[in-house]
């Protein structure tokens, strides 16, 4: 049988069920997914030497590693001819790309820090994200924006505010709008004396960096909570509380949850609904977190799938910014970023699948058994079928046969590196 008969066959099971499979795949092509360039280098960045700092760890030493601007735009060009579907490119602030000896410190930093992207953007039909990098810096080895220093807090509220400038620049040149996320890692590894200071600090510096002038139908700022860092467990300024609320009286800021940032039986895919209720936009990084906030890469796994079901039966696919947010340096790079994307999307087509309107009648009527017998039996109706004929239709390899490319590039160009 071909991919396309066998699509047909499917087309009709799920018709049975009142799910139009076609539809599906036109909705899901056009649902932007950010690729995150920090799967390409292990969250290095090239505005700098030295290791990740942060609480954050890449763990392994898979050979091939991109090292530089060239090396780690070909890796996603190569990762990108095996993805489907609309993508956006993440990118963060320690990614400038410094031309003919010039360096600048990340206060300083310019949007032509950042022409290397814009082109690579552009020749693709992309748009880009943007991440302020308070962490991988001298001035970030105790705290950034919630410094008792005020040297150093105002030197990261200049990188805050010079990274709004840069995602402004981003959103000018793409056409699309630029998601603009905060993350820092402050916190301590021990009790603290005093919890309220660096938050005060923290929310303090947050209202000068979104005081600068900016356009905030084209730029969205978001802030994402932490639950703790590798020696920074015993306290983290940016909570769930603090950034939550943060967001929810700022105007224009946007609350980001990363599903590796809670304690471990927390589901991101449960507090949707909640953050939709009271937001009108919403953001996630998409990660797996294996025991702890480890950063393995997405899988088709039932959290994803349930991610993905939020997002769809609550009709908030203009509301939320889906991001990628992993980094496994154990394994093939171009590998990794494929198989995190091609989930996230399966796991978004899998969501489009459910016939949602009669499930959600079977839970208002209270039929819960037929609830539950239904949720199980669409687990094996033929979604791979649709799926392979997605890829097929979007011109990028089907089922396992992407990973011959990732061979060949591995054997021509990583192992030479
Ligand atoms: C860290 C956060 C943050 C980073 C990236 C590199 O725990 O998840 O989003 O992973 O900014
Ligand atoms: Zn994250």
């Amino acid at each position: 049988m071909t991919i396309k008969e066998r699509y047909e066959s499917a087309k009709a099971v799920y018709q049975e069920i009142g799910v139009d499979t076609d539809n599906a795949m036109e909705i899901l092509k056009k649902i932007p997914v950010s690729m995150h360039c920090w799967q390409g280098d292990d969250v290095i960045g090239f505005d700098r030497k030295g290791g990740l700092t942060g609480g954050i760890q890449t763990t392994g030493n898979y050979p091939g590693k991109a090292q530089t601007p060239e090396e780690l735009l070909a890796d996603m060009e190569e990762a990108m001819t095996l993805i489907p579907g609309a993508k956006k490119i993440n990118i963060h602030a320690s990614y400038a790309v410094f031309e003919d000896g010039e360096w600048a410190d990340r206060d300083a930093l310019e949007p032509k820090h950042f022409k290397r992207w814009v082109e690579f953007a552009r020749k693709h039909n992309l748009g880009l994200d943007f991440n302020p990098t308070f962490f991988s810096h001298p001035k970030a080895e105790n705290s950034t924006l919630t410094s008792p220093d005020e040297e150093i807090r105002k030197f990261w509220i200049r990188h805050g505010q010079a990274c709004i400038r840069i995602s402004q620049y981003f959103a000018q040149q793409t056409g699309i709008p630029c998601v603009m996320n905060i993350w820092i890692p402050d916190g301590f590894k021990d009790y603290p004396a005093d919890r309220l200071g660096p938050r005060a600090r923290y929310k303090a510096s947050l209202d000068e960096i979104l005081a600068v002038p900016y356009d905030k139908s084209k730029v969205y700022v978001c802030v994402e909570s932490k639950v703790f860092g590798i020696g920074l467990e015993a306290y983290t300024a940016g909570s769930a509380e603090f950034t939550m609320n943060y967001a929810a009286i700022k105007e224009g800021c946007i609350p980001l949850m990363d599903n590796g940032h809670y304690h471990p039986t927390e589901m991101v895919s449960d507090k949707i609904s909640s953050m939709l209720l009271f937001h009108d936009k919403i953001a996630l990084h998409v990660t797996r977190p294996m025991r702890w906030d480890s950063d393995h890469v997405v899988l088709l796994d039932d959290e994803t799938k349930e991610i993905a079901k939020e997002i769809v039966r609550n009709d908030a696919i203009e509301r939320v910014f889906i991001a990628l947010d992993y980094f496994d340096a154990g394994i093939n790079r171009i590998g990794a970023w494929v198989t995190g994307m091609r989930n996230m999307q399966k796991a978004l087509l899998y969501a489009l699948l459910q016939p949602k309107k009669k499930l959600k009648e079977l839970q208002d009527t209270m039929q819960f058994t037929e609830l539950m017998m239904w949720q199980e039996e669409l687990k094996t109706y033929p979604f791979g079928d649709v799926w392979d004929y997605y890829c097929e239709s979007e011109n990028v390899p089907v089922k396992g046969s992407w990973f011959d490319e990732v061979k060949r590039y591995e054997t021509e160009v990583l192992s030479r590196r």
